[in-house]
């Protein structure tokens, strides 16, 4: 199926959407997912490429949208979703109709991975990736410019012009991450992503700094969890890491990095070999972990290292202190051990914060109270206490249709969402709790330790309170 006209001789244009939402903390970090997109298809097409993208985090102006697609004309539209900004398909809903049948759009990202039928059935948008997109998208976009069939696009999922619905399956996995090349960092402005915004880490402690990904997927199985890049954890070599923070560091002068892969610590010998790169190579960085390592599989060893290569901060999910809830979840962490670290890395000078789940599905008071507990009496100097959500097509939301049967819809996506499943059901106030146990946790000693211990204290001081302000007033 020909979808558009194209010559081959002139670009083929594609703008990459990122959705803005609100949230009482606006964060804002690079959409690292698009910028992998716009590197693979310039690299592998066989034809001139141009990409563009417009993050709507950055320009709120309603206007914008409409203006920059008929600015552009570009060919494609690739908008890129994650659960909390699907809205964007709804609230569009007469922009997107206005130029589907000129611009071929496509979906994808977590929302669109898991809800993609949602999406043939609801919107004009009938092409949608479902999981790691880079094989995927370069091979829908061959397709629809030689004019073949759809069905042979792997991790495909569309709607033919008979209305009917398709998926042809996830695709293979990109074995060989090297051949992903590095992200196209020059089709965003990076300034524009310094600076005084909140970003997922929470702290900086240089002014110039960015996300970054050294390996795809986690052999985990835990049931709130995504499945956008599999099981099996598939790392790039060393040295294609190691020239990416090169790059980096020389060419964009940034400083600090935060590393979010899945699963950092998934082979530590590799992980000791990165770390000492960073130090041999002379690169003078900090670096933080928002996500990434397994907290109760770091040895002493593993602490020197990351310490020595430039961590100053180590986010550690620990999520519920319950072992009931452990093992439901199969998160299965090793509480005594993870809590051993925490308090060897603080000794160490290093900034840890604790992210923690509250409100299972049938999560009793006792148990929001040992996690709140655990949290308290750790040596965590930060904390995150989350709402669970139950996206579809994970264990958890099973777990949570097992539990209440009669639950009809889930109106929250983001964890700050005004209203919770969890007290529509139970009536237990988790908000409420939240707020609580937050202002209990922040005792006097954590936060003089946190005035003492963070880089750059005022931005840190204004940050945590423009954050505590807007947490506790939602
Ligand atoms: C960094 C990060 C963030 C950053 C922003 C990420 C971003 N750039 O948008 C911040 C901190 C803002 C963030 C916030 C939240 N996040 Co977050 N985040 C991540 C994290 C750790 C890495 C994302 C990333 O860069 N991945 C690397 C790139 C390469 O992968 P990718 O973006 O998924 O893109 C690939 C595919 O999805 C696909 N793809 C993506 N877009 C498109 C578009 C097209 C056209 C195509 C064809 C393909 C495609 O191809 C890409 C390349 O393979 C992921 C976990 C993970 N491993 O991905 C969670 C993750 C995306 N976040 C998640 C969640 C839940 C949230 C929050 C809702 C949590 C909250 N506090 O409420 C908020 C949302 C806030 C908001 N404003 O909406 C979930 C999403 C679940 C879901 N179903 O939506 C994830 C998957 C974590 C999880 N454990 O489940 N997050």
């Amino acid at each position: 199926m020909k979808i558009f006209s194209y010559s081959k001789l002139s670009p083929f244009k594609i703008l990459f959407i990122k959705p803005g939402v609100n949230t009482p903390v606006p964060l804002l970090d690079i959409p690292l997912g698009i910028l992998s997109l716009s590197a693979y298809i310039k690299k592998y097409a066989p034809f001139p490429i141009q990409t563009f993208c417009l993050d709507l985090r950055l320009n709120k102006n309603p206007k914008v949208l409409k203006k920059t697609i008929d600015s552009i004309q570009p060919h494609l539209i690739g908008i890129s979703l994650m659960d909390s900004e699907s809205e964007f398909l709804y609230k569009n809903q007469s922009i997107l109709e206005e130029y589907c049948h000129n611009i071929s759009f496509v979906a994808g990202g977590p929302f669109a991975t898991i809800n993609y039928d949602q999406i043939l059935k609801k919107t004009c948008i009938s092409l949608v990736i479902v999981g790691e997109g880079e094989y995927s998208f370069f091979n829908l976009i061959l397709n629809l410019i030689n004019g073949e069939p759809l069905a042979k696009v792997p991790g495909l999922a569309w709607r033919s012009v008979n209305g009917e619905f398709f998926f042809n399956g996830r695709a293979p996995y990109i074995e060989n991450l090297d051949e992903i090349p590095i992200p196209d960092y020059d089709l965003i402005d990076l300034e524009k992503y310094q600076g005084y915004h909140p970003n997922m880490n929470g702290v900086l402690a240089e002014n110039r700094y960015i996300q970054i990904m050294s390996s795809r997927a986690c052999p985990f199985n835990c049931i709130f969890c995504h499945n956008i890049f599999g099981k099996r954890v598939r790392q790039r070599s060393v040295q294609h890491f190691i020239k990416e923070i090169k790059i980096l560091y020389y060419q964009y002068n940034i400083r600090e990095f935060h590393i979010i892969d899945d699963y950092f610590n998934f082979n530590p010998k590799r992980m000791h070999v990165i770390l000492d790169e960073i130090v041999n190579e002379g690169l003078k960085i900090k670096i933080a972990f928002p996500n990434a390592l397994r907290g109760d599989q770091l040895t002493k060893k593993d602490l020197i290292l990351l310490k020595q290569a430039g961590t100053y901060m180590i986010t550690f999910a620990i999520e519920t202190g319950s072992k009931r809830i452990q093992n439901i979840t199969k998160k299965r962490i090793n509480i005594q051990k993870i809590l051993q670290n925490i308090s060897q890395a603080k000794k160490m000078g290093i900034i840890t914060r604790g992210y923690f789940m509250l409100g299972f599905p049938g999560e009793s008071r006792q148990e929001l109270q040992k996690t709140i507990d655990l949290a308290c009496k750790s040596d965590l100097s930060m904390v995150s206490f989350f709402s669970v959500i139950p996206f579809k097509n994970t264990g958890l939301y099973d777990w949570l249709l097992e539990e209440y049967p009669g639950i009809d819809s889930l109106p929250e996506t983001s964890f700050w969402s005004k209203g919770t499943y969890y007290s529509k059901m139970t009536g237990i106030p988790l908000k409420k709790i939240k707020k609580r146990a937050t202002l209990r946790f922040y005792s006097v000693n954590r936060l003089i330790w946190l005035i003492k211990n963070v880089p750059r204290r005022f931005y840190f001081v204004s940050r945590f309170l423009h954050s505590a302000i807007s947490i506790l007033s939602s």
